[in-house]
Protein backbone atom coordinates (compact mmCIF):
# COMPACT_ATOMS: atom_id res chain seq x y z
CA UNK A 1 0.00 0.00 0.00
CA UNK A 2 1.51 3.43 -0.81
CA UNK A 3 -1.15 6.73 -0.57
CA UNK A 4 1.14 9.51 -0.94
CA UNK A 5 0.48 13.17 0.12
CA UNK A 6 0.72 15.16 -3.17
CA UNK A 7 3.21 18.35 -3.01
CA UNK A 8 2.47 20.48 -5.74
CA UNK A 9 5.83 22.47 -6.17
CA UNK A 10 7.39 24.51 -8.96
CA UNK A 11 11.11 25.51 -10.15
CA UNK A 12 12.01 28.20 -12.50
CA UNK A 13 14.86 28.14 -14.78
CA UNK A 14 15.98 31.44 -16.85
CA UNK A 15 17.93 30.63 -20.19
CA UNK A 16 20.23 34.10 -21.49
CA UNK A 17 22.09 33.07 -24.35
CA UNK A 18 23.98 30.26 -23.17
CA UNK A 19 23.92 30.79 -19.63
CA UNK A 20 21.14 29.61 -16.81
CA UNK A 21 20.34 31.13 -13.64
CA UNK A 22 20.84 28.82 -10.50
CA UNK A 23 20.46 29.51 -7.15
CA UNK A 24 22.47 28.38 -4.66
CA UNK A 25 20.03 27.54 -1.83
CA UNK A 26 21.52 28.54 1.68
CA UNK A 27 18.99 27.04 3.90
CA UNK A 28 16.07 24.39 4.29
CA UNK A 29 14.96 21.76 1.95
CA UNK A 30 17.75 21.01 -0.99
CA UNK A 31 20.29 23.23 1.04
CA UNK A 32 23.74 23.45 0.04
CA UNK A 33 22.67 22.77 -3.94
CA UNK A 34 21.92 25.00 -6.75
CA UNK A 35 18.49 24.69 -8.59
CA UNK A 36 16.20 26.81 -9.83
CA UNK A 37 13.59 28.84 -8.75
CA UNK A 38 10.36 27.98 -6.83
CA UNK A 39 8.49 26.19 -3.77
CA UNK A 40 4.84 25.64 -3.20
CA UNK A 41 2.02 26.75 -4.82
CA UNK A 42 -0.68 28.34 -2.74
CA UNK A 43 -4.15 28.45 -2.21
CA UNK A 44 -5.82 30.60 -4.78
CA UNK A 45 -2.73 30.63 -7.22
CA UNK A 46 -1.75 29.00 -10.43
CA UNK A 47 1.33 26.85 -11.02
CA UNK A 48 2.77 29.56 -12.96
CA UNK A 49 2.01 32.36 -10.98
CA UNK A 50 3.75 30.77 -7.78
CA UNK A 51 6.54 29.70 -9.95
CA UNK A 52 6.82 33.84 -10.82
CA UNK A 53 6.42 35.06 -7.22
CA UNK A 54 8.50 32.22 -6.36
CA UNK A 55 11.03 33.73 -8.65
CA UNK A 56 10.75 37.26 -7.45
CA UNK A 57 10.95 35.97 -3.60
CA UNK A 58 14.05 34.05 -4.05
CA UNK A 59 15.81 36.32 -6.76
CA UNK A 60 14.64 39.31 -7.07
CA UNK A 61 14.09 38.88 -10.58
CA UNK A 62 10.65 39.93 -12.71
CA UNK A 63 9.25 37.47 -15.05
CA UNK A 64 5.99 38.11 -16.80
CA UNK A 65 3.12 35.12 -17.43
CA UNK A 66 3.37 35.56 -21.21
CA UNK A 67 7.50 34.89 -21.26
CA UNK A 68 7.55 31.48 -18.97
CA UNK A 69 6.76 28.06 -20.96
CA UNK A 70 6.07 24.87 -19.04
CA UNK A 71 8.48 22.63 -19.81
CA UNK A 72 8.85 19.97 -17.81
CA UNK A 73 6.87 18.08 -15.20
CA UNK A 74 8.21 15.75 -12.37
CA UNK A 75 7.64 13.70 -9.61
CA UNK A 76 10.02 13.18 -6.48
CA UNK A 77 9.29 10.54 -3.86
CA UNK A 78 11.53 9.44 -1.53
CA UNK A 79 11.59 6.16 0.36
CA UNK A 80 10.00 5.71 3.80
CA UNK A 81 8.37 9.10 2.92
CA UNK A 82 4.47 9.82 1.94
CA UNK A 83 5.03 12.96 0.49
CA UNK A 84 5.21 13.07 -3.65
CA UNK A 85 6.54 15.99 -4.85
CA UNK A 86 4.97 17.29 -7.57
CA UNK A 87 7.44 19.59 -9.42
CA UNK A 88 6.38 22.03 -12.25
CA UNK A 89 8.89 23.28 -14.42
CA UNK A 90 9.03 26.49 -16.31
CA UNK A 91 11.40 28.43 -18.52
CA UNK A 92 11.60 31.75 -19.17
CA UNK A 93 13.97 33.76 -21.51
CA UNK A 94 12.72 37.04 -20.69
CA UNK A 95 13.60 38.63 -17.61
CA UNK A 96 13.51 42.15 -15.77
CA UNK A 97 15.57 43.47 -12.77
CA UNK A 98 19.26 41.81 -11.25
CA UNK A 99 19.18 39.03 -10.33
CA UNK A 100 20.16 39.37 -5.81
CA UNK A 101 21.08 37.40 -3.08
CA UNK A 102 18.72 36.44 -0.52
CA UNK A 103 18.40 34.70 3.02
CA UNK A 104 17.27 31.74 1.17
CA UNK A 105 19.12 31.49 -2.45
CA UNK A 106 22.70 33.31 -4.26
CA UNK A 107 21.75 33.47 -7.57
CA UNK A 108 24.78 33.22 -10.43
CA UNK A 109 24.62 32.12 -13.95
CA UNK A 110 26.39 29.22 -15.21
CA UNK A 111 27.48 28.06 -19.00
CA UNK A 112 24.83 25.63 -20.29
CA UNK A 113 28.20 23.43 -21.08
CA UNK A 114 29.31 23.68 -17.61
CA UNK A 115 26.72 22.98 -15.46
CA UNK A 116 27.35 22.21 -11.74
CA UNK A 117 25.76 19.22 -11.65
CA UNK A 118 27.91 17.86 -8.73
CA UNK A 119 26.09 20.04 -6.58
CA UNK A 120 22.54 19.67 -7.97
CA UNK A 121 19.81 17.00 -7.38
CA UNK A 122 21.31 14.11 -8.79
CA UNK A 123 18.22 13.56 -11.30
CA UNK A 124 18.97 16.91 -12.84
CA UNK A 125 22.33 16.09 -15.12
CA UNK A 126 19.00 13.00 -16.82
CA UNK A 127 16.92 15.79 -17.83
CA UNK A 128 18.26 19.08 -18.29
CA UNK A 129 19.79 18.17 -21.47
CA UNK A 130 16.10 17.68 -22.93
CA UNK A 131 15.70 21.15 -21.09
CA UNK A 132 18.16 22.99 -22.50
CA UNK A 133 17.45 21.44 -26.07
CA UNK A 134 14.06 22.80 -25.70
CA UNK A 135 12.31 19.53 -25.22
CA UNK A 136 9.41 18.79 -22.77
CA UNK A 137 9.31 16.16 -20.66
CA UNK A 138 7.86 13.89 -17.87
CA UNK A 139 9.99 12.47 -14.93
CA UNK A 140 9.45 10.43 -11.72
CA UNK A 141 12.32 9.91 -9.53
CA UNK A 142 12.42 7.83 -6.62
CA UNK A 143 15.15 8.52 -3.91
CA UNK A 144 17.15 6.97 -1.07
CA UNK A 145 17.81 9.64 0.79
CA UNK A 146 18.78 12.59 -1.26
CA UNK A 147 21.59 11.20 -3.12
CA UNK A 148 20.52 8.12 -4.31
CA UNK A 149 18.22 7.68 -7.16
CA UNK A 150 16.23 4.15 -6.62
CA UNK A 151 14.58 3.67 -9.79
CA UNK A 152 13.42 6.38 -12.47
CA UNK A 153 11.46 6.93 -15.72
CA UNK A 154 12.26 10.02 -17.97
CA UNK A 155 10.35 10.58 -21.40
CA UNK A 156 10.16 13.54 -23.98
CA UNK A 157 6.50 14.86 -24.38
CA UNK A 158 5.43 16.84 -27.58
CA UNK A 159 3.40 19.19 -25.42
CA UNK A 160 1.54 19.53 -21.98
C1 LIG B 1 15.20 17.51 -7.72
C2 LIG B 1 14.69 15.86 -6.19
C3 LIG B 1 13.85 17.93 -5.82
N1 LIG B 1 14.17 19.68 -7.11
N2 LIG B 1 15.79 17.89 -8.86
C4 LIG B 1 14.45 18.40 -6.97
N3 LIG B 1 15.31 16.24 -7.31
C5 LIG B 1 11.12 21.26 -5.50
S1 LIG B 1 12.78 21.55 -5.86
C6 LIG B 1 13.39 19.97 -6.08
N4 LIG B 1 13.97 16.66 -5.44
N5 LIG B 1 13.19 18.95 -5.28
Amino acid sequence: MSSYTRKLLTLMFIREGEKVLLGYKKRGFGQGRWNGFGGKVEPGETPVEAAIRETKEEAGVDLSVGGVEKVGELEFTFEGEEVLMHVMVYASETYQGTPTETEEMRPAWFPVSSLPFAQMWPDDSQWFPLLLRGAKFRGAFHFRGHDEILSQKLEEVKEF
